[in-house]
């Protein structure tokens, strides 16, 4: 399969072309004919929340994200609100209780806000399911059709960590706006004059926090199960007992449009903040989301005007001497970086700029990443140092030392 018949619906209407795909979330070729699990892309990420209304215009305001469908008590759904929202490629469902009776206000007590479902995109969902059965995955729905008057969806679920599940979804014949059962919906809401049209094009990659030990079996579980490759980019012992308290592999489908960091606390002098999470979201789950942006100096801006809090800092990062030798030419003056608390790295193949968001909700778990990749494939391994170091004195100021 070539990248070009690889480009996917959402990419193409969120008019990305190929050369900045490729550069955005850091695509490579492969040859999917052997692939015993292809994946065309994310479908969406789904979410669990205490008050889906306002997460939605929280989305919108501050992640410059747009409504455009949704299901509810007024389309027939009493069971809860659920908000579909895009940006470029990539898609939230923003889904809240309405019953009280709701399986989600039992998700949303036991885990706090959280990402439920990791949807991906396949073009063959009986394939998928059957080889994830045979690989001994648990098949949480098996593969059925949703048909409304758009046309039908073929899906199925499957477990992964902790409460966390994958959703195999073709929407190749369908029209409609995300299911059957939702209805378009666009919002009131008004962006400012002068905002940019989008923060960010499409999800980079999902970062999986899973138990003490557990990580190499999650990193089996990809392998196995949909066929995932490592990528070169790993948190071993010798760094997790330095400074970063997790260890940490990556894999990722045969184009890297789906990555899946998987981090396991490491036994350190301090609690991991892989514990921290653990403890709050009470057991494995989905632990960053890194969205890729064309110009993180802009989105950074527009995010912060609206309230969205980044992890800072120290300014011995910057002045650290070594600094622009290691980063070379960055399309950003170091200044801009600086005052903005932008973090640089660069590897064998280009660079990468990237930023963290301290935790959105109420719990110490899910943060959110930006990331303007220059050709670097990586996930910023010369920034690990400082970046643990930042998250541990937010730990601090938490009290879960
Ligand atoms: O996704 C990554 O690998 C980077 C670094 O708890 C990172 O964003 C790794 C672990 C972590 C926070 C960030
Ligand atoms: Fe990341």
């Amino acid at each position: 399969m070539t990248l070009e018949q690889a480009l996917n619906d959402e990419e193409r209407l969120a008019d990305l072309d190929l050369d900045q795909l490729k550069q955005l979330v850091g695509l490579v070729e492969y040859d999917a004919s052997a692939d015993p699990f292809p994946v065309t892309g994310w479908d969406a990420l789904v979410w669990v929340v205490g008050n889906a209304v306002q997460t939605a215009h929280f989305f919108q305001s501050a992640f410059g994200m747009e409504l455009v469908s949704y299901s509810g008590p007024e389309t027939g759904n009493r069971d809860h609100h659920s908000f579909v929202l895009t940006s470029g490629a990539a898609r939230f469902v923003v889904q809240g209780a309405y019953d009280p009776a709701s399986p989600l206000a039992d998700h949303h007590r036991r885990h706090g806000d959280g990402i439920v479902d990791i949807a991906l995109a396949v073009p063959d969902v009986d394939r998928c399911v059957a080889h994830a059965a045979a690989q001994g995955a648990v098949v949480l729905e098996q593969p059925r059709d949703l048909t409304d008057g758009h046309g039908t969806v073929r899906i199925a679920s499957i477990a992964a960590y902790g409460d966390t599940r994958h959703t195999l979804v073709d929407r190749s014949r369908y029209s409609g706006p995300y299911l059957p059962g939702y209805v378009p919906r666009t919002s009131s809401f008004q962006k400012r004059p002068g905002a940019p049209k989008r923060l960010f094009q499409a999800v980079d990659h999902v970062v999986g926090n899973v138990e003490l030990g557990a990580m190499d079996q999650w990193v089996e579980f990809y392998h196995r199960v949909m066929g995932f490759t490592n990528m070169a980019e790993f948190i071993g012992d010798d760094i997790a007992t330095d400074y970063s308290a997790l260890m940490s592999k990556v894999v990722a489908d045969g184009n890297h449009r789906v990555k899946f960091p998987l981090n396991e606390p490491a036994i350190a002098a301090k609690k991991s903040q892989i514990d921290e999470y653990l403890e709050f979201y009470g057991g494995p789950g989905a632990q960053h989301v890194a969205l890729a942006t064309i110009d993180i100096v802009t989105t950074v801006d527009a995010m912060r005007a609206e309230g969205v809090e980044f992890l800072s800092t120290p300014a011995s990062y910057y002045e650290d001497p070594q600094l622009r030798a290691r980063i070379g030419d960055v399309r950003v003056p170091i200044e801009e970086l600086q005052s903005r608390g932008i973090l640089v790295d660069r590897d064998e193949d280009g660079y990468l700029l990237q930023i963290f968001t301290r935790p959105t909700g109420d719990r110490p778990t899910v943060f959110f990443e930006l990331i303007e990749r220059h050709g670097s494939l990586g996930f910023g391994k010369g920034n690990f140092k400082a970046l643990f170091e930042a998250i541990e004195r937010e730990q601090e100021r938490r009290g879960n030392f």
